[in-house]
């Protein structure tokens, strides 16, 4: 049939220079496409004689196979030409170092919560929760603090709004952690070893003092617990948090909440400026304590002719300062730079600790 060598050329050539998918395909359609020149031709078989036929058939079935080999070859071709170029621009250097980010450090008051959990932990004492916002009975009845303490008046403490007419008992913001310690003591009863960690709120706002801050108390209740008791897991706990053996000293003092009650002082000594703890002839007031008042006791639900015990408190915060050198309150707030330190500010170096 006349014409087949030329439409072969004519294509097979468009084929072999068309650029992209898009080109290929309007080839595609030229040829073969419903209206395509060789779909046309084809539609003439029908017109003619079965001689002629058995030799057009043949001839445009067998083109109609070749332009279509050649087009899924030069798709081939194309779709390996765009994947080697994406290996060239794609390529990835799996040898280069990463990239270093920049990581925070846990916070001190964090740092030391747990610090001290777990040093109080290898003493048996077990950590206890509970509620920020306590009723006024938890935060100051069932501690011996009478209605007329000043502790109590508006003035001291973070007291809930009541609306008129809700006669819900009165809630505070929790002035101590003691409350959760009356809370373990109703829910385990005796014997029993807890500290409580946690946020505290005092209506206090000045260059030594901030309206919340943290404290860790501890509680410790069986049939012959002592002041002897008190003093030697206090010196073990100071030991441990500064890595040196620490003296205590007590002074008697007073707590509603406790009875007798002491104060006690850890050992230390001014060096150039510096404190340092366990060593020397001063003293620094860290923390209060004493045996359980018969009514707080009571209060917990155990009866006070089988059970006494010791409880104490102090400042987390302050016992953050004292590790991680910062010799008093008001360089606390005055220098940001050694807490930056520790929070591992990159622009800043390691934090020094030093104690004893
Ligand atoms: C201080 C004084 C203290 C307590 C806290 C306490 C708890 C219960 C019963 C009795 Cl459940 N006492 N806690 C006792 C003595 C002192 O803290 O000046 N802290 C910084």
């Amino acid at each position: 049939m006349d014409g087949i060598q030329e439409l072969r050329a004519k294509y097979l050539s468009q084929v072999a220079s068309a650029e992209g998918a898009e080109a290929l395909e309007s080839v595609r359609l030229a040829a073969l496409g419903k209206k395509g020149e060789i779909s046309l031709k084809m539609r003439e078989l029908g017109k003619m004689s079965p001689e002629e036929r058995q030799i057009a058939g043949p001839a445009l079935n067998g083109l109609k196979s070749e332009i279509d080999a050649a087009l899924k070859a030069r798709k081939a071709a194309m779709d390996d030409a765009a994947l080697d170029e994406r290996l060239k621009a794609e390529w990835l250097d799996v040898t280069l170092p990463g990239r270093a980010r920049a990581k925070g450090t846990i916070h001190p008051i964090s740092q030391v919560t747990e610090e001290c959990a777990a040093i109080f932990a290898d003493m048996g004492f077990r950590v206890a929760e509970g509620p920020q916002i306590e009723t006024d009975w938890y935060n100051f009845d069932a501690l011996n603090i009478a209605p007329e303490h000043p502790a109590r008046q508006e003035h001291d403490t973070f007291f809930m709004h009541r609306a008129e007419g809700d006669n819900r008992p009165p809630h505070v913001l929790r002035t101590h952690t003691s409350p959760v310690q009356i809370r373990a003591l109703q829910d385990q009863g005796a014997p029993i070893r807890v500290i409580a960690p946690g946020r505290v709120y005092r209506m206090d706002m000045d260059v030594t003092h901030t309206p919340m801050f943290h404290q860790i108390e501890g509680l410790a209740i069986d049939k012959d617990i002592s002041m002897a008791n008190l003093k030697w897991v206090l010196e073990e706990f100071f030991s441990a948090y500064f890595g040196t053996k620490v003296k205590t000293r007590f002074r008697a003092s007073h707590f509603p909440f406790t009875e007798p009650s002491a104060e006690v002082d850890i050992q230390c000594s001014w060096v150039g400026g510096q404190l340092r703890v366990g060593e020397g002839d001063g003293w620094m007031e860290v923390l209060g304590s004493g045996m359980v008042h018969p009514n707080v006791l009571r209060d917990g639900g155990i009866d006070p002719e089988i059970w006494q015990g010791f409880a104490f408190g102090m400042g987390i915060d302050r016992m953050a300062m004292l590790k991680y050198g910062i010799p008093d309150l008001r360089a606390f707030f005055e220098s940001d730079l050694r807490w930056l330190r520790h929070y591992g500010f990159s622009a800043l170096q390691a934090p020094t600790i030093h104690a004893g």
